[in-house]
């Protein structure tokens, strides 16, 4: 039973489920495909240290802490109410690049734990995107329910989605949230598919209606877990997710991040990769929500 809202609404409990458990299966590469295949996404317990994520957390969380915007003890994560990033920060966006390459997250993101799971799953030698979303979400955030197609599959449409949790992040929190089957929902996908993902024209792969409805009419379920540090979901990019609302009581900022994969033979979206990533409209990383103060509103992918 979990207790979860999604965009301001209650999630009743008859479309609510867990996800599929896969840990016991993280070195076996037949099944980890399988079950990828099978239901869209592979849910892995524990795939990092819990030191590694501690030690990550806090270094993104002392960033914040300097800035006015994390109460001491960093890793604790308490949102302050207020901030002095702007002020103290012209450039938001390179102070977001700062926050997102530090060495103790990179080890995280781009470490031999998660690079042996790609490698699974792709069955060859994976890369992980250089371009990567950190996501620190206060209280009332969420993630509208969205396919990451067309997004990040210019050089290859090979592409899987890692999202870690940098820490505690129970169903109250704001956890992700994959809909169940919804990689075959051909009838959203086909259309999706056929975005000139070439032109700068930018799609809308959002569902911004009513979630909760939309999700019942489909016959589908929201699959979740009370996520623990290090625990991670990949995901396809035809696999509708978002996030719950994040509804802490002691004001807790949830802290993830998410890191694209593709196979490392197949050719790429330079956009994402290199010492200076352009992202998707070109604006670097300042283009992130992450990239705003927390005291600024966002609820988009
Ligand atoms: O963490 C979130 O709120 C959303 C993550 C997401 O949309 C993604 O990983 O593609």
């Amino acid at each position: 039973m979990f207790d979860c809202r999604v965009h301001g609404q209650s999630v009743p409990q008859d479309v609510l489920g867990s996800f599929r458990d896969s840990t016991a299966y993280r070195d076996d590469a037949t099944a980890i495909r399988d079950r990828f295949t099978e239901d869209g996404y592979v849910f892995l317990r524990g795939v990092f240290e819990r030191s590694m994520i501690a030690t990550a957390r806090n270094e993104v969380f002392s960033r914040l802490a300097d800035v006015g915007e994390i109460a001491e003890p960093p890793v604790d994560g308490i949102f302050t109410g207020r901030s002095d990033r702007a002020a103290t920060h012209v450039d938001l966006g390179r102070f977001w690049k700062s926050v997102s390459e530090g060495p103790a997250l990179r080890r995280v993101t781009h470490g031999p734990a998660i690079q042996h799971v790609a490698d699974l799953l792709f069955g060859e030698s994976a890369r992980g995107y250089d371009f990567i979303f950190l996501r620190p979400g206060v209280v009332g955030r969420f993630t509208f329910l969205h396919y990451d197609f067309p997004f990040f599959a210019r050089g290859t449409k090979n592409v899987v989605t890692a999202w870690t949790a940098i820490g505690d992040i129970p169903t109250t929190e704001g956890p992700l949230f994959i809909l169940e089957n919804s990689h075959r929902f051909d009838d959203l996908i086909e259309p999706v598919k056929k975005i000139d993902y070439e032109s700068s024209y930018s799609p809308q792969v959002q569902m911004m209606d009513d979630a909760v409805e939309f999700t019942r009419r489909r016959g589908s379920r929201f699959l979740t877990a009370n996520f623990e540090p290090g625990d991670v979901i990949l995901f396809g990019m035809t696999t509708m997710h978002g996030s719950f609302d994040n509804c802490s009581s002691s004001n807790r900022t949830r802290l993830s991040v998410d890191v694209r994969w593709q196979p490392a033979s197949e050719s790429i979206d330079d956009r994402y990769f290199g010492a200076n990533p352009a992202g998707t409209t070109g604006a670097g990383y300042g283009e992130l929500n992450g990239a705003k103060p927390l005291t600024e509103p966002w609820h988009t992918r």
